[in-house]
């Protein structure tokens, strides 16, 4: 099966990173200007999604990572459609930004009723919050698993990844 997954998570939760160490292929960045205006000041910012494909057992998984920042969630809708799954991403060492987090799930959810995991991320660092404190800060329901995970490593990702499957395929 086909499935399309997205990462999103809080800036710097790790979601390129997550993407490239399992990636089969050469990550895209797509990387556009867009000119916002707040407040009438015309600003220029970057955005940038990366994509990925992986081959797990007989699944081919198209990751596609979202720009992290709430103002560009009109990029969100046509990034979610056929989405299947979708993983919220959080720097466990950085807990002030666990309700972001919480937005995400909520506006995901409300795109598509699909099955997500929180990742609680860099669990590796000295200083990662524990899952309770994860679950607490996300205000995850108790239903939904929280899966500690360091990006960097190729066989930890993996596990995430086999756990949405299940989810997806249960
Ligand atoms: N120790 C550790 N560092 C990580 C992990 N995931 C990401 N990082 C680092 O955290 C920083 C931000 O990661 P990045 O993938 O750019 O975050 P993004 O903004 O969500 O795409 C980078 O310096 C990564 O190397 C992890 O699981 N463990
Ligand atoms: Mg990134």
């Amino acid at each position: 099966m086909i499935y399309k997954i997205i990462v999103t998570g809080p800036f710097s939760s790790g979601k390129t990173t997550f993407i490239k160490t399992i990636s089969d292929i050469p990550v895209v960045s797509t990387e556009r200007k867009i000119t916002t205006e707040d407040r009438g000041i015309k600003a220029e910012t970057t955005v940038a999604m990366d994509y990925g494909r992986v081959t797990l057992d007989e699944h081919v998984l198209h990751l596609n990572g979202t720009p992290g920042q709430t103002r560009f969630s009109f990029m969100w809708d046509i990034l979610a459609r056929e989405m299947h799954a979708f993983l919220v991403l959080v720097d466990s060492t950085d807990s002030p930004s666990f309700p972001e987090a919480n937005e995400l799930i909520q506006t995901f959810s409300n795109i598509h009723n699909v099955p997500y995991l929180v990742v609680a991320n860099k669990a590796d660092l000295p200083g990662a919050a524990s899952q309770f404190d994860v679950r607490r800060g996300t205000q995850a329901a108790d239903y939904v698993t929280i899966m500690p995970c360091n990006s960097t490593s190729k066989s930890s990702v993996r596990q995430v990844l086999l756990q949405i499957i299940s989810l997806i395929e249960g």
